[in-house]
């Protein structure tokens, strides 16, 4: 099935939404390689408006490729497929929606961008830092894409909003790292970003896990779901080039609150990569 919102073809889209369900390093709960396929199920009962940025994606031309089918003959064969995902729609010109699977499908994707876009910004939301060089051994985990972001991009252009689970304390004084906040940092943040292009993260464990438990990593003391949605309605008018949603990891099949809110996400970042 696809999103009901989605059914420009491919040729005169917009904006493209592919799922890309990598659940390799998941070192808690895992499941995120179903998270996109549950929110395409959970966004039939969701409307097509806005409250938040006013607006109705029903006007946008969006297309829903799908999933990306990872194979692996080597570990890292998954990341060059959504890079070589993220080069043909760049190439197309159309913006491309990425659902997780887990956080490490974000650093291929900025390194594509950021061959195009000499001067990207990227815009985290999440609870948790990702900073670490390696985890469990492994250099690229869920763990550790804001590390190979920063490979790819320096660390004034990466603004991190929401955070409150650090691997050490001087990751919580690191520039443009906002922790706990996701409404007070947006006008610092859209002020430093300017008119350059810049790509939206969105992990799902921004939010408290009351209102959304079905993460892989659940950390207390998150935002609200309207917190969220206001502050990315906030980013409006930016130059966005591309997004994603990651970390939605369902405890069933059946569709829930959760699923509920990651599909509500996938529409407001749908309304933001469309740009005005
Ligand atoms: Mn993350």
């Amino acid at each position: 099935m696809a999103f009901y919102f989605a059914a420009a073809d491919a040729s005169d889209a917009r904006v493209v939404v592919i799922g890309m369900p990598l659940d390799r390093t998941s070192s808690f709960i895992p499941g995120t390689r179903f998270g996109p396929d549950v929110t395409r199920i959970a966004a039939d009962n969701i409307e097509s408006f806005s409250p938040y940025q006013k607006r109705d994606i029903s006007t946008i031309r969006i297309h829903d490729a799908g999933n990306l089918e990872f194979t692996y003959p080597t570990p890292g064969s998954p990341l060059e497929l959504i890079a070589a995902t993220t080069a043909a729609n760049l190439t197309r010109r159309v913006k491309q929606l990425a659902l997780g699977g887990e956080h490490s499908i974000t650093p291929p994707i900025v390194a594509e961008l950021a061959r195009k876009f000499s001067n990207l910004c990227v815009i985290q939301y999440d609870a948790h830092s990702d900073l670490r060089q390696e985890f469990l051994g492994e250099r690229v985990s869920h763990a550790t894409a804001m590390a190979r972001v920063l490979d790819v991009i320096p660390r004034d252009r990466l603004f991190q909003l929401g955070i409150r689970s650090f691997s050490s304390a001087g990751e919580m004084s690191q520039p443009n790292l906002y922790p706990f906040e996701v409404l007070a940092p947006v006008e610092p943040v859209r002020a430093a970003v300017g008119d350059r292009p810049v790509y939206v993260t969105l992990d799902i464990d921004v939010l408290d896990p009351g209102p959304m438990p079905d993460v892989q990593t659940p950390e207390p003391g998150g935002c609200s779901f309207r917190d969220l949605a206001l502050s990315l309605a906030g980013l409006a008018g930016l130059n966005v080039v591309g997004c994603d949603l990651v970390e939605v990891c369902p405890r069933t099949m059946q569709p829930s609150a959760g699923a509920a809110t990651a599909a509500e996400l996938v529409r407001e970042l749908c309304l933001l990569l469309a740009g005005d």
